[in-house]
């Protein structure tokens, strides 16, 4: 116990020492929640808060779905002028809602930064965390996180002004780049600089609004994120600023950023219904339902395992119960909000001039990894 009390100790100086000397925000994240973990008395006992109530129950039980997201970046997650929330991340909130409730309609949303976001789902303010966050392994073993399938595979890019010269990551020896707290994105700078030799200064921000601004100003060099998130922030830019035309994404990808929904440790109903809503949704779009068709393809199912899929008869037969403690036409209900995996990226990330054919989120069909293991 001793022993415990020192590491303790050393943990919480370690900390205090990270934040003081370093932005590295997401590095001591992790620490306090090892440190938690480490306590002998506590350790079951955090896994039993868990086990001991299911989101599941609760979230059918309130009627509403508390699902973190983001706010400010276009395609994903963003308020509309009308105050409405749209986008791919928020799209899955809804078929999460609509799978479990009935009623897509059913989502609180909570806007979270991207350092705020997981201390949310582990606090339980909220259910699920949709908000482009990256599956890794520290993620998953320390923060009390469950990942589920990725909806978007994604990598690290970096933008620059068009008229800057730069070309590759080696011509910019010395640069300033603007990131953001608590992401991937900013320890992956880290290594990519580190590893090549190359001195940078990173200027880091919170949210991105303040960011885009330094980088209006031209306080940093290059801006750097998810190649989505550039993408979406490039095809906003003020023309004040030059306008989309001003800026290049180079060409490198930097890191892998597999994105997707995050539901807490040891909360396995729940976990299961995002799961196979996420599944559900790429299945539809390999078997050709879509928003329009699904109430005919449900009413007149081509083969069992599209009426396994919509939780319908086939022929004579009777309906497949997966155990998910939800109705067995969830899928069917999600279909319906949101429409099946091409669908969703029609809508939201085509538009930003993410081309889907030839890229990792292609269905595997085609060469991609959209792929959804068997409804049986
Ligand atoms: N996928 C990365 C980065 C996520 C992230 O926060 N990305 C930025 C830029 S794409 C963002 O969402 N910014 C919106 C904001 O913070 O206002 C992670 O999980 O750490």
């Amino acid at each position: 116990m001793k022993s415990k009390l020192f590491f303790l100790l050393l943990a919480v100086m370690s900390l205090t020492l990270i934040i003081a000397c370093s932005e590295e925000v997401e590095e001591a994240a992790p620490q306090v929640e090892v440190t938690k973990d480490s306590h002998d008395d506590d350790d079951d006992h955090d896994h039993d808060e868990h086990k001991d109530h299911s989101t599941l129950e609760e979230v059918l039980e309130r009627g509403v779905l508390k699902c973190g997201v983001n706010d400010n970046l276009t395609g994903f997650g963003v308020v509309t002028s009308a105050g409405t929330f749209e986008g791919f991340d928020i799209d899955y909130c809804k078929a999460v809602a609509a799978a479990i409730l009935g009623d897509a309609s059913k989502v609180e949303y909570v806007p979270l930064t991207a350092s705020a976001r997981f201390e949310a789902l582990s606090s339980e303010e909220i259910d699920l965390l949709i908000r482009n966050t990256t599956w890794t392994a520290s993620r998953d073993r320390d923060l009390g996180n469950d990942f589920t399938a990725t909806t978007f595979y994604d990598g690290q890019g970096m933008m620059v002004y068009a008229d800057s010269g730069y070309k590759t990551i080696e011509d910019m020896a010395g640069a300033t780049i603007c990131v953001l707290q608590g992401t991937t994105t900013e320890l992956n700078l880290d290594d990519r600089f580190k590893s090549a030799g190359l001195d940078y200064t990173p200027l880091t921000f919170e949210t991105n609004d303040p960011l885009q601004a330094a980088f209006e100003e031209k306080r940093c060099d290059g801006w750097t994120t998810d190649k989505s998130g550039l993408a979406s922030k490039r095809a906003e830019f003020p023309a004040a600023a030059g306008g989309p035309e001003a800026l290049v994404v180079l060409a490198e990808t930097l890191s892998k950023e597999p994105l997707g929904p995050l539901t807490r440790d040891n909360d396995s109903e729940f976990y299961d219904v995002v799961q196979w809503v996420v599944f559900g949704l790429i299945q539809a779009e390999e078997s050709g339902i879509t928003s329009s068709n699904v109430a005919a393809m449900a009413a007149d199912p081509k083969d069992p395992g599209m009426a396994r899929l919509l939780g319908v008869p086939y022929g004579d037969g009777k309906v497949a119960d997966f155990s998910f403690g939800v109705d067995p036409t969830f899928i069917q209900h999600a279909i319906k909000a949101v429409g099946n995996y091409g669908e969703i990226y029609e809508r939201h990330l085509t538009p930003l001039g993410l081309t889907r054919a030839g890229s990792l989120n292609a269905m595997w069909t085609e060469g991609g990894l959209i792929y959804a293991p068997p409804f049986r």
